[in-house]
């Protein structure tokens, strides 16, 4: 393939995360210290289609999860999970082969606890949280197929 000279693509993503406390009936049937409910996900924006040009999210969670590398192929990239505690997911983002454009990856800390400047909504909201990062990706002279892709949506 050739690549686009002078050319740059940017497209954004959503990487973030919610969760809220398990109740009492869910308790009975998580692990016993277990006392939130979560989801981490890659989106489009507006509800883009991303699969168009991601493959693949491969989501690597605490060793503390049995088979903590979760692979995801197809959407909605997102694992849902049950835990207590808060921490770093490894995310990697595949692209579509026939962009030829090397994965990337990112970080999230996985948020469960209300604090920050939302807490009392949170608390409010009956322990509901919501952490989310706005991440920018970046082509950088891409190859012609990338390009067109992006060109026709
Ligand atoms: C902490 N550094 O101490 C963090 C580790 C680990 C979270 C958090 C349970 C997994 C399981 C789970 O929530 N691990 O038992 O399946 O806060």
């Amino acid at each position: 393939g050739t690549r686009v000279s002078k050319c740059q693509i940017s497209r954004p993503i959503l990487i973030g995360n919610d969760a809220k406390p398990l109740t009492p009936e869910e308790r009975v049937h998580a692990p016993p210290d277990h006392t939130h409910t979560w989801r981490i996900f890659v989106e489009g924006v507006d509800g883009e289609d991303i699969s168009k040009w991601i493959k693949k999210v491969v989501f690597k969670l605490h060793d503390t999860y049995n088979n903590s590398t979760r692979s995801i192929e197809s959407l909605p990239f997102e694992v849902i999970e049950t835990g207590w505690g808060e921490f770093d997911i490894m995310i990697r983002i595949f692209f579509v082969p026939e962009t030829h454009e090397k994965s990337l990856t990112f970080y999230h800390r996985l948020k469960l606890h209300p604090y920050g400047p939302r807490m009392e909504e949170e608390k409010a909201a009956g322990g509901l949280v919501e952490s989310v990062q706005y991440e920018e990706i970046v082509f950088n002279e891409p190859f012609e197929y990338t390009y067109k892709l992006f060109l026709e949506n």
